[in-house]
């Protein structure tokens, strides 16, 4: 399973780095929606489901996690640890989010506003799903 990671530009100069995330650009799609998630209390798994037709860039903009993907068929896992990498997480993803440290701040770019209709929770129900569209 092949996995998209985007290394992002840093601008950094004296005072230190600033990184700038534009939608279509650094972002390959319109950014309808910005959300984080701190404070994660160790040994805590994040996610559990998949998406119909949310995208998502993944940025730990601040410490680090991993994130566990499953596309029904093959799973990977993939660090995050520098805040100017963003992982591209498609729709039907299985996705899991973990081993977070004490400082993280997971940053997330979505193509969609919330929609809990979007989701699938139940991990059989994804396979079904997933199968069902190959
Ligand atoms: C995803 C992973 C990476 C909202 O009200 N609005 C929102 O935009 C979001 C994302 C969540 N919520 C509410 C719904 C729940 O009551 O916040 C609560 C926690 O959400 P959830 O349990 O879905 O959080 P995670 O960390 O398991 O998953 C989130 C995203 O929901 C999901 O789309 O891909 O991060």
């Amino acid at each position: 399973m092949q996995t998209i990671k985007y290394t992002f530009q840093p601008h950094g100069d004296d005072r230190g780095q600033l990184v700038a995330l534009e939608e279509y650009n650094d972002i390959p799609f319109r950014i309808k929606r910005v959300y984080y998630m701190y404070d994660t209390i160790p040994n805590v798994v994040r996610g559990k489901h998949a998406h119909k037709r949310l995208e998502q860039i993944l940025v730990c903009v601040s410490g680090s996690c991993k994130i566990r993907l499953d596309n029904g068929k093959e799973k990977k896992i993939v660090a995050l640890e520098k805040p100017y990498e963003g992982l591209y997480v498609s729709h039907d993803m299985w996705r899991e989010m973990y081993d977070f440290s004490k400082n993280a701040v997971l940053m997330v770019f979505a193509s969609e506003v919330y929609d809990e209709d979007d989701y699938i929770r139940d991990y059989d129900e994804f396979l079904s799903y997933v199968k069902e569209k190959r």
